[in-house]
């Protein structure tokens, strides 16, 4: 987890973890079975409709037999991201309801037995690498495939009384999950990020109520991921806050650094461009480019990452409405990458409607309203050589203190004031 260094106010990221609070930007890809529903249960989210919606078997074994991505070009996919200005990408290899996007070993339950013939996670990851982008697995620790997965409150069989008269075994779920991590883990080459989902310790929720991350033998899981890889990124939803490297506020901007006892740590918030991680349709809650990069600026003000999620067609295209917007970030990344890639929070107070960045001696202010002609920065005079705008490098007229050429407010107190005089309208 990240410290903070109290002389420099600097955080300091172990060694495993720089490029990942250096390069802050990456894609989050909901796509499996379920794309072929694409359209939210009950719950609101695409990917959790077999729960919400309580589908059968039956009608869930459709989408399996006729799943045939035949537009899957996992190199369009990298390259979407790239020129996005993203530099890594995580994919989920199993969604909550046990689908498999790998040729795994462990189970017939896999996309290599669907129409789509082949190992879906193998190619992305040749895709992605060849971008130039570091790779991330999702792994789902819930299963509502998987006969020994407990029946908790989620499970799509659990008002199915039959089902329930079934005796089930935990630890031969937990034997298959630990399998299933060690293929993902050595047979596609030193992956990057392993991104657990999710232990619910503690909840009311079921079968783990009380019980949590025991259950899951969390410990185990992560000596195992540790062992294969020591590199790699963990995040924090095996709920066990120390081994973490980084902790996931979902859909949610935290109100500035994330502390975990009394640290601030490293974050990645995870946001959906529309209100669904999977594909989904008929979805009309779609964030606009503008407040991505705002809650991509913020992020990276609050010393945090943005995984920003797509969910592809059943077809395996990223909806093209998703490739607008990625595209619209990747022109403002192209201009303003500086005041995020290697940035994070500054130490200096943010005017209203502000937010800043800074990387080393350069502080970045980005403005989230166009102020009245001019700005004010606290704890700024005298420390400033050039002020410039991002996008085309031209200088911008700043003084010391309130009033031109002063050190005085209006009043005659000394301040400590940078004022910048800015053009009446947003260039
Ligand atoms: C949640 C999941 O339940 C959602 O479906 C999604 O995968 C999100 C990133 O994490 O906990």
């Amino acid at each position: 987890m990240t410290t903070i260094d109290a002389s420099t106010n600097q955080t300091v990221v172990p060694e495993r973890a720089r490029w990942f609070t250096h390069d802050r930007f990456g894609l989050f890809i909901h796509w499996g079975i379920y794309s072929a529903i694409a359209r939210y249960g009950r719950g609101g989210l695409a990917e959790w409709s077999k729960s919400m919606d309580q589908i059968s078997e039956e009608e869930y074994q459709t989408y399996f037999e006729t799943f045939d991505p035949d537009l899957y070009n996992p190199v369009a996919w990298a390259k979407s991201a790239k020129a996005a200005g993203m530099k890594y990408a995580v994919i989920t290899t199993k969604h909550h309801d046990g689908f498999c996007l790998w040729d795994t070993q462990l189970t017939d339950y896999k996309a290599t037995n669907t129409p789509a013939g082949r190992d879906l996670i193998r190619e992305w990851v040749e895709a992605f690498r060849a971008e130039g982008l570091r790779v991330g697995f999702y792994y789902s620790l819930i299963d509502w495939h998987h006969p020994h997965f407990p029946l908790d409150g989620f499970h799509p069989r659990r008002e199915d009384r039959v089902v329930r008269a079934e005796a089930r075994d935990i630890s031969i779920y937990l034997e298959y999950l630990r399998g299933q991590v060690r293929e993902l883990l050595t047979n596609y080459g030193p992956i990057d990020v392993m991104w657990f989902d999710f232990s619910y310790p503690e909840s009311d929720w079921g079968w783990a109520k009380g019980k949590g991350r025991d259950d899951w033998q969390s410990e185990q899981l992560l000596e195992l991921v540790r062992q294969l890889r020591p590199d790699i990124l963990l995040n924090n939803r095996l709920d066990l806050p120390a081994a973490a490297d980084f902790v996931t506020p979902e859909q949610v901007q935290p109100r500035g650094w994330i502390e975990v006892d009394g640290h601030r740590v490293t974050w990645e918030a995870c946001q959906t461009i529309t209100s669904s991680w999977g594909y989904d349709r008929d979805n009309l809650d779609w964030k606009s480019p503008d407040l991505l990069v705002r809650l991509l600026i913020d992020a990276v003000s609050k010393g945090g990452n943005m995984l920003l999620n797509t969910g592809p067609t059943a077809r395996g295209e990223i909806d093209p409405r998703s490739q607008v917007i990625l595209g619209e970030l990747g022109a403002w990344m192209k201009c303003h990458g500086p005041a995020i890639y290697g940035a994070s929070a500054s130490s200096f107070a943010a005017p209203l409607d502000c937010r800043l960045t800074q990387r080393g001696d350069r502080l970045y202010v980005h403005l989230f309203s166009w102020p009245m002609t001019h700005l004010f920065l606290e704890g700024l005079a005298g420390k400033v050589r050039f002020v410039r705008f991002l996008h085309d490098g031209s200088r911008i007229r700043f003084h010391d203190g309130t009033l031109a050429g002063s050190h005085t407010t209006p009043s005659g107190v000394t301040t400590d004031v940078l004022t910048l005089e800015l053009p009446s309208q947003r260039p």
